[in-house]
């Protein structure tokens, strides 16, 4: 992919940063205070990635907004008020486009620009990429912000193509919204996006269809209107908040209980899981220092789970067939929401098991099972999740080396130095990529952190004189066996059927892909690797190319 081939103007940049959600926008503000000029392509046709597109009922992040959000600007932070401890949907997209307008980074943002083509110009060392438009621009470095959860998977089904009702995916959801009311409403999947949705929908809907195939663990929220005296607390004590958080195992400021659940009596087992469920939300996962490492500890905690699910739900076969069995507690993704069990104590809601009979297939008037069982509907909601941490990337599909495609690269699983580069894409950048605490963390820590180190990367190549940065092989094979080292350790490695290994999408190579090592202790890698001159990364002295600067 030359420019000649293109009767256009390529346009020029030292930095092309492919995606405007928080990782993009980060970037945008980032690259400017470092003076590196930079054009930000998006898709959508607004800022906010994930919580541009993912406008469901209910939709809300599952990390307390005040750690949720940039540290980079401290007015920002001071200024800025959550209304709620979990921020929902539409507050994190207008805080993200009031950073977008505050610091005056529209101007470096392109909406409804998809990239279709990124290829590396080895001559000219540079990244040209296209865009659906037929748009060309080149630029010395390409940053990828392309998100871990933005490729929306609609599972292959028989006849959809027929249903005569609408159907929707919820990271696809349209922004008019959808009127369920009076509808007969089906709902697939039961994962995160499910059991936020669900509860709100079963309020309008006539009826809801739930159809589960593998229960999961979801932990009431406790969200409630931010307390006063909380954000005071914060907004004295941020910059203690922000370090914690930078070197703490999450990135978040979750209080984690370092006793193994071995070591604790069974009442003080106890009153930490009941403590943890007044916490709410992810805060069961750090109930014990092991509870992701000893399955006998994980036990005791899903069994308590399975204890409340029992309590709260009146049908006795419902709560049993909620109840998760054979899902050691967080390795799929844990659940945080409101009313979820509650809502199956409704009569216009039906628990649907389809584990061992599956649906057969749509028909133009609702769902069929094998069995023969078939549900009437006006809405079909697929809540069945993404092809998660690499679909974007291979989706872009970049051409690196001597024509090396990155599916070819990541054939066998994704590999990476740092989650952040890759051998045989000189200059390329992903944010939160696979081999990174990414998913596994609090994500705008770990999206900050990653955007630190580009920036003083492409900084330090500019003053020295370098062009090029690539990691060596022998760097990108140790750390992506220490990735799955890593994860060898826990109880990871022996519950495969997650997105966090890709099990969900058919032929995806089902290997870990998020580093489970810990924020801090990766952050305090990428900085020495950083302060060693770059280790494992080979820095060539730069050509006779021109930088660009902005247009
Ligand atoms: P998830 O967590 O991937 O959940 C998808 C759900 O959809 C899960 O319950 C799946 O069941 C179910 N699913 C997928 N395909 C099917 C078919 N064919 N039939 C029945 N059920 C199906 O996606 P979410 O959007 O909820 O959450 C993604 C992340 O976003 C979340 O973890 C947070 O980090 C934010 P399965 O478990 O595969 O049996």
């Amino acid at each position: 992919m030359q420019s000649k081939d293109h009767d256009v103007a390529i346009k020029y940049f030292d930095a092309i940063v492919v995606g405007a959600g928080l990782a993009g926008v980060c970037a945008a503000y980032q690259l400017r205070r470092s003076g590196i000029s930079a054009r930000i392509l998006e898709a959508g046709g607004g800022v906010g990635g994930t919580w541009y597109h993912n406008r469901y009922p209910g939709a809300r992040c599952d990390i307390e907004s005040l750690d949720y959000s940039y540290s980079f600007s401290d007015e920002l932070q001071q200024e800025w008020h959550w209304s709620e401890r979990y921020a929902s949907q539409p507050e994190i997209l207008r805080y993200i486009n009031h950073v977008v307008d505050r610091f005056d980074l529209r101007r470096d943002i392109q909406l409804n620009t998809r990239v279709t083509q990124a290829s590396f110009d080895e001559a000219q060392e540079r990244w040209v990429l296209v865009t659906d438009a037929g748009e060309v621009f080149a630029a010395r470095y390409a940053i990828m912000a392309t998100g871990v959860l933005s490729v929306t998977q609609v599972p292959s089904m028989k006849g959809l193509e027929d249903f005569k009702g609408e159907w929707f995916h919820t990271g696809d959801w349209p922004s008019q919204g959808v009127d369920v009311r009076g509808k007969r409403v089906g709902v697939i999947g039961t994962g995160s996006s499910a059991t936020q949705l669900i509860p709100l929908v079963a309020e309008e809907a006539a009826h809801l269809y739930v159809f589960q195939r593998t229960a999961n663990y979801t932990m009431p929220a406790q969200n409630h209107p931010t307390k006063p005296e909380v954000e005071k607390e914060w907004k004295q004590h941020y910059p203690d908040r922000r370090r914690f958080a930078w070197a703490s195992g999450f990135g978040h400021n979750q209080v984690t209980n370092h006793l193994s659940g071995k070591e604790m009596t069974p009442e003080a087992c106890l009153a930490e899981l009941e403590n943890r469920w007044r916490l709410g939300g992810l805060y069961m996962m750090r109930a014990f220092k092991d509870i992701l490492t000893d399955a006998e500890v994980n036990d005791v905690a899903a069994e308590y789970v399975r204890g409340k699910i029992r309590a709260i739900v009146r049908d006795k076969e419902t709560a049993e067939a909620l109840c998760p069995r054979d899902l050691y507690i967080g390795t799929k993704r844990l659940c945080s929401g409101t009313n979820y069990y509650e809502t199956f104590n409704r009569d216009n809601v039906t628990l649907v098991n389809v584990k061992n009979k599956p649906i057969d297939c749509v028909t133009g008037s609702g769902i069929q099972l094998v069995d023969g069982r078939s549900y009437e509907l006006d809405v079909l909601i697929f809540a069945t999740g993404f092809d998660a941490m690499t679909g974007a990337m291979t989706k872009i599909n970049p051409l690196g080396r001597n024509g090396l495609s990155l599916r070819e690269a990541w054939a066998e699983g994704p590999k990476t130095y740092l989650g952040l580069c890759m051998t045989g894409f000189p200059n390329m950048f992903v944010i939160t990529g696979p081999g990174s605490p990414s998913v596994f963390s609090n994500m705008v820590t770990s999206i900050e952190q990653h955007v630190e180190w580009i920036v003083a990367c492409i900084a330090y190549m500019k003053q020295h004189g370098f062009s090029l940065i690539e990691p060596t092989l022998h760097a990108q094979e140790e750390w992506t066996q220490h990735v799955t080292q890593m994860a060898g350790k826990t109880l990871y490695a022996k519950s495969r059927n997650s997105w966090f290994h890709g099990a969900n999408i058919p032929g995806k190579p089902v290997v870990f892909m998020p580093y489970v090592g810990g924020v801090g202790n990766y952050y305090k890698k990428i900085t020495q690797v950083a302060d060693n001159g770059y280790e494992g990364f080979r820095l060539s002295a730069a050509s006779a190319t021109p930088e660009f600067s902005g247009h």
